[in-house]
């Protein structure tokens, strides 16, 4: 299944928010009385007439640590404005992203040198320093009437920066065509970097397929919130995701279904290694997860051998967790493993390799934490750093590993055991941070097993103190997971995605003495224009202020999303 446009493509339809979920339910105009569509065309032409409120220096999400103003420092953009890049390869590739991202809307050259700057110094500066202070992603940005200036110790830094920088401009600056438009910054600086070097989000692209172009557009999302980690959970019991050469058939055969039934998919070594290649140049790392010792039915499908009866079952297509596993005491097993993991350690060079340990009914006690033990040697072994979730915590330790915690107590000896015993953790409540919940109980899709998730609820915890007996040190950051059982096309994923990414996003960037719901939601506000501008599907969540629309698009027929359908339909 390819859905969707590109992540350069702004046509997705904008704002296809399932009705139902909708407060103003403009799906339609049927049904509304006459003084009702009056009264909306009379904001629509107020909200015309009205010019956008300015942005101000602290209108970013995630909040910035320190932001100082200067009312009378504001820099306008205009069509002679380089953009000037210290002369090393991975900052001139972010100089080129800063210009590929202003080009469109403005409608100016801004051309990328790495040529001294002349004199006086104007238009874009992207320095690399040696500023020790900023850390691995911290950046500094100035914005005077001469001239813009990012500073960085490091390329990720100037990255962050850029996303900064992006969120100043006036929200048109997301369109996709000119626009005539003051492209002023607000003037002053900020000076910024992460509570957390771990801030992620995850797709299941077992559950339903997504294609490449979804999958980038994804990561432009997360790129914009200055998430750093893409966790991709390619194996499940209704699909696997990944070509592996020494084991053809997991993908030809294990990945030819998905929930429902559909013709699922999968990622050749080409398209897995064009996403991480996209996600790098974006200074995120794609960890990729194979699950075992459960969720494994799509291999056995493949490869009856790794069945514990020797046989190949049929494919499974419902959303039942818990009745697979891979054999524990069969040598195969490890074989299995060990060319999965090694193929796929090959294919990604970041540190991390996921191994799944979640809901593995079948395979209790010893023999569980003993294949755990097991395959976190085989991730050793080639030199990566494994990740688990949390139920593989009484496995024994193994150097720097992490647990993924996505619990919804934040109570659990077991986990806090295996923390003095040496493990970090990242934190994904499951009553927080799972994309997957329902917003509010007529989300037409998604789940209510580990609660409503609305965005307030998104935002309101702290990683620090969020689990009992667990200093606040062992958290490494926090990672929002999407599971896509009744997601199935990318206006479905952004809807769930926004407007909860942002609100996990903060939590993992932005120091917490910004932590005010208040002020979130009015930020989230002027994000939901962007999205707009940009074509990107968001859910009108009742909680946030936001403004009047200037113009509400209507999905070109043929570009409604399944979920609206679905919706209208009900
Ligand atoms: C639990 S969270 C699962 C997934 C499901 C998800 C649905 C976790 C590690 N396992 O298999 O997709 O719930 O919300």
């Amino acid at each position: 299944m390819q859905t969707g446009g590109g992540p350069d493509n702004a046509t997705a339809a904008a704002d296809t928010t399932p009705a139902s979920a909708t407060p103003a339910g403009h799906a339609g105009t049927s049904g509304r009385t006459a003084g009702e569509l009056a009264g909306a065309a009379e904001r629509q032409a107020a909200a015309l007439l009205a010019p956008p409120a300015p942005v101000r220096l602290g209108d970013v999400v995630p909040a910035p640590e320190r932001v100082t103003p200067d009312a009378d420092a504001d820099h306008l953009l205009d069509a002679d404005t380089v953009i000037r890049v210290s002369a090393d390869p991975a900052a001139l590739a972010v100089g080129e992203q800063l210009a590929a991202l202003l080009r469109p809307a403005t409608g100016y050259p801004l051309p990328v040198t790495d040529a001294a700057a002349p004199a006086p110094a104007g238009g874009i500066a992207l320095d690399l320093t040696g500023d020790a202070d900023l850390g691995a992603e911290g950046y500094r940005l100035d914005v005077t009437p001469a001239g813009v200036r990012i500073t960085a110790g490091t390329a990720a830094g100037l990255h962050h920066g850029v996303q900064t920088l992006r969120q100043l401009l006036p929200a048109a600056i997301e369109s996709a065509t000119p626009v005539a438009e003051r492209w002023v910054l607000p003037g002053g600086s900020i000076v910024d970097r992460p509570r957390y070097p771990h801030r992620g989000a995850m797709l299941d692209v077992a559950r339903h397929f997504f294609g490449v172009a979804d999958v980038l557009r994804v990561i432009d999302h997360l790129a914009r919130y200055k998430l750093n980690r893409l966790h991709l959970h390619l194996t499940d019991d209704q699909g696997w995701r990944i070509a592996v050469d020494s084991w053809p058939r997991l993908a030809t055969v294990g990945g030819a279904n998905e929930v429902g039934g559909g013709p699922g998919g999968h990622y050749t070594q080409a398209d897995y290694r064009r996403i991480v290649a996209y996600a790098a140049a974006r200074h995120i790392t794609v960890i990729p997860e194979i699950d075992l010792p459960g969720h494994t039915h799509a291999a056995l499908t493949a490869y009856g051998e790794l069945a514990p009866d020797g046989v190949a079952p049929p494919p499974y297509a419902g959303t039942e967790v818990g009745f697979s596993y891979v054999d524990p005491a069969s040598e195969r097993t490890y074989d299995f493993v060990t060319d999965v993991l090694g193929e796929l350690a090959a294919l990604t060079p970041g540190g991390w390799l996921h191994i799944g340990g979640d809901e593995a009914f079948k395979v209790k006690g010893a023999a569980y934490t003993g294949f755990v033990e097991r395959v976190q040697q085989i991730v050793a072994g080639l030199g990566r750093t494994v990740i688990g979730w949390h139920q593989i915590a009484p496995a024994a330790h193994a150097d720097g590993r992490l647990l993924q915690w996505w619990g919804t107590s934040g109570d659990d000896p077991v986990t806090a055991d295996a923390v003095r015993r040496g493990a970090k953790l990242i934190l994904s409540p499951g009553n927080h941070a799972y994309l997957d919940m329902k917003y509010a109980p007529d989300t037409p899709i998604g789940h209510d097993w580990a609660g409503l998730i609305d965005v307030r609820r998104a935002y309101d915890w702290d990683p620090a103190a969020h689990l009992t007996d667990v200093p606040a040190d062992a958290v490494l950051g926090v990672e929002a997971p999407l599971w896509t059982e009744s997601v199935t096309t990318l206006a479905e994923i952004e809807f769930m995605l926004l407007p909860r990414l942002p609100a996990i996003a903060e939590l993992g960037w932005s120091p917490r003495s910004t932590h005010d719901w208040d002020g979130f939601r009015e930020r989230l506000a002027g994000q939901g224009v962007r999205w707009t501008a940009a074509g990107i599907t968001f859910h009108r969540s009742p909680e946030v202020p936001w403004p009047a629309q200037p113009s509400i698009p209507t999905p070109r027929p043929g570009t409604q999303d399944r979920a609206a359908a679905r919706s209208a339909q009900a």
